[in-house]
C-alpha cells in the first residue's frame, strides 16, 4: 500500500512533508478534536518530548579544534573491531552541520534533546587545562538549541574515554574517576548558566562489561557477543573494580556539579534499565521483581541510590568484590536529583520463588517477537515496569526516560519518504505503557527516543538504523521518517492514546 502512496498523498495526511511547517490547523481546534469526553490524562504539563544521539555516534571530525583521541578513535580503527570497517571519522558530520540538525530537530516538535560531550574535545589529554576551543562548540550548540526552544539535556560520557587516560591504565585506575570529576567541574561550570540538566555518565553496567569482559548472552537459543571500546577481556575482580571506578566517578560528577555549576543545576546517571517483568501481576510476583532488579543493579544504581552494595552481590563476589571504603560509598551515594533510565527491552520475565533468593528467573520464549538488533526483544511493558520499579526501589524526585527505540530495515520509498511502520508500532506501543506509569503517580519527566537521526550503531556500524529521521550516508541529507512525524504529534497533543 504505502508503495502507491505518492508524497502528496503523504504530505495531506500531515505525514512526513509536513515537518518543518508550522501546522495548518490552530492548535485550539486540533486539542479540541482529541479531546473526547472520556479521553485519559494526558503526560503532565511541561514534559520533555525528547531525541537523543551520542557525541562519537555523531560528531565526526575528529582532530578538530584540538580534540585528543578517545578510546572508540582508536578501537575503530583496529582491523576486525567494526562492521564493515566503519569508524566515526565522518560519522554523520554533525560537528560541522550542527546548525542544520538543530533545525531538523526543531521540525521534529520536540522540547528537548539529549547529547553528549566529548570528553577529549574539552580535555585532550584527559586532563590540565581545558581546550576553550573544544568547549566553544558545546556552547554554541547549547545556543543554538535554546533559541530553537528546546532544553539540551547533556551526558558527560557516553563512551568516548580520551586515550591518554586509556594508556594510564583506564577505568581500571582510581585515577580516571578524579579526572572525571575535574571534568565535570569544568563543563557544568562553563554551561549551566543556561544548560538546567546534566546527565554524569551512560549506561555504566554496558561500558563496564561490554568494554572491559566482553558479554555474552543468549537470544533465542544462539549465543551474541557484545563488545565496545575498549575491548580488554578482564577477569571478574578487575571489572568489579572498573565498575567500582565508574560509580566512583559518577559520585564524584554530583558533587562537582554541586560545587561549580549555578545553583538549582539538575544532575543525575542514566543507566542502562531493561527490567525484568512480573509474569503475573500479582503483588507476591511483582514484589519479588523488584528484589531481583535490586540485585541485578547491585553495582550500579543499587549502591548509586543505597550508598552500599548488597549482601546478596557481595556473597556472590566473594574474593571478587571490588576493594573499597566507606569514604568511597558516601561519594557514589552522593543525592541525586533524577534518576535517567535507557529501557528498550527486557531479558527475562520474572516469578516469586519459595527458594532464596526469593526470585526466578525466565528467559524469554524463543517464539517472542524481535526488533531488528540481535538482544532486541520486543516487550512494550518494560516502560511501564521500569519506572514504576526505580519509584518503588528508590524514589528518586524525577525519572527521565534516557533512551526508548528500535532499529528498523528502513528503506527509501520510491516517493523518497521512509515508512518506518514497525518503529512507529514500537514506539505507540512503548510510549501508551509509560503513560500508564505516569497517570499512575510515577514521576516521570520527559522521554528521549534513541535515536534523534541514524548514526554509528557502535561495533554494528552504519547499516543498524534507529533514528527517527533517515541519514544517507553519502550525501548528509537527512530525511524524517513515518515514526518522526508520528513522534510529532505525540508530542503537540502531549498525549499517545
Ligand atoms: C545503547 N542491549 O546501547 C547506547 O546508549 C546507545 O549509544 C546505542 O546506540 C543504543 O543503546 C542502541 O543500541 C545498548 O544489549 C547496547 O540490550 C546494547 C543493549 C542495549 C543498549
Amino acid at each position: 500500500m504505502t508503495g502507491k502512496m505518492t508524497r502528496r498523498d503523504f504530505a495531506s495526511l500531515g505525514g512526513v512533508a509536513a515537518l518543518g511547517a508550522a501546522t495548518s490547523q490552530s492548535p485550539r481546534a486540533a486539542a479540541a478534536s482529541v479531546d473526547a469526553a472520556n479521553a485519559p490524562p494526558r503526560f503532565p504539563n511541561g514534559f520533555f518530548w525528547g531525541v537523543a544521539t551520542a557525541s562519537y555516534q555523531i560528531e565526526g571530525s575528529p582532530d578538530a579544534d584540538g580534540k585528543g583521541e578517545s578510546i572508540w578513535d582508536v578501537y575503530a580503527h583496529t582491523p576486525g573491531k567494526m562492521r564493515n570497517g566503519d569508524t566515526g571519522d565522518v560519522a554523520i558530520d554533525h560537528y560541522k552541520r550542527y546548525r542544520e540538525d538543530v533545525a531538523v530537530l526543531k521540525g521534529m516538535g520536540v522540547n528537548a534533546y539529549r547529547l553528549s560531550i566529548s570528553w577529549p574535545r574539552i580535555f585532550p589529554q584527559g586532563t590540565g587545562k581545558p581546550n576553550r576551543k573544544g568547549l566553544a562548540f558545546y556552547d554554541r550548540l547549547a545556543d543554538e538549541l535554546l533559541s530553537a526552544g528546546i532544553q539540551p539535556f547533556p551526558t558527560l560520557y557516553h563512551w568516548d574515554l580520551p586515550q591518554a587516560l586509556q594508556d594510564k591504565g583506564g577505568w581500571q585506575s582510581r585515577e580516571t574517576a578524579m579526572a572525571f570529576g575535574d571534568y565535570a567541574a569544568s563543563v557544568t561550570g562553563m554551561l549551566s548558566d543556561r544548560v538546567k540538566h546534566f546527565f554524569t555518565i551512560n549506561e555504566f553496567k554496558n561500558f563496564v562489561i561490554m568494554g572491559h569482559q566482553g558479554k555474552e548472552i543468549t537470544v533465542q537459543g544462539k549465543p551474541v557477543r557484545f563488545e565496545l571500546a575498549p575491548g580488554l577481556k578482564l577477569s571478574n575482580a578487575e571489572v568489579n573494580q572498573v565498575a567500582h571506578h565508574s560509580v566512583l566517578a559518577h559520585g564524584l560528577a554530583v558533587q562537582a556539579t554541586r560545587a561549580h555549576a549555578r545553583p538549582g543545576t539538575k544532575v543525575g546517571p542514566a543507566e542502562a534499565f531493561n527490567p525484568l517483568i512480573p509474569a503475573i501481576d500479582s503483588p507476591e510476583h511483582v514484589r519479588a521483581t523488584e528484589i531481583a532488579t535490586r540485585e541485578e543493579n547491585a553495582a550500579y544504581l543499587t549502591v548509586m541510590l543505597e550508598g552500599k552494595y548488597t549482601e546478596h552481590f557481595l556473597a556472590t563476589a566473594g574474593r571478587d568484590a571490588p576493594k573499597f571504603t566507606e569514604a568511597d560509598l558516601k561519594i557514589i551515594s552522593s543525592p541525586v536529583d533524577f534518576v535517567g533510565i535507557n529501557v528498550y527491552t527486557t531479558h527475562a520475565y520474572c516469578l516469586a520463588s519459595s527458594e532464596s533468593p526469593g526470585y526466578e528467573l525466565i528467559e524469554t520464549s524463543v517464539s517472542h517477537p524481535k526488533m531488528k538488533s540481535s538482544w532486541h526483544t520486543l516487550a512494550p511493558e518494560a516502560l511501564y515496569w521500569a519506572p514504576r520499579q526505580v519509584a518503588s526501589l528508590w524514589n528518586p524526585r524525577e525519572i527521565y526516560i534516557t533512551e526508548n527505540g528500535c532499529a528498523a530495515a528502513d528503506a527509501l520509498a520510491e516517493d523518497g519518504h521512509v515508512y518506518d511502520t514497525d518503529r512507529v508500532m514500537y514506539l505507540r506501543n512503548g510510549l501508551m505503557h509509560l503513560q500508564r506509569a505516569v497517570h499512575e503517580g510515577i514521576p516521570v519527566r520527559g522521554n528521549f527516543c534513541w535515536s534523534a537521526m541514524d548514526n554509528l550503531e557502535w561495533t554494528d556500524g552504519y547499516g543498524t538504523r534507529f533514528g527517527l529521521v533517515y541519514v544517507d550516508f553519502q550525501t548528509q541529507k537527512r530525511i524524517p521518517k513515518l515514526s518522526a512525524a508520528w513522534y510529532r504529534e505525540a508530542a503537540r497533543r502531549n498525549a499517545v492514546v
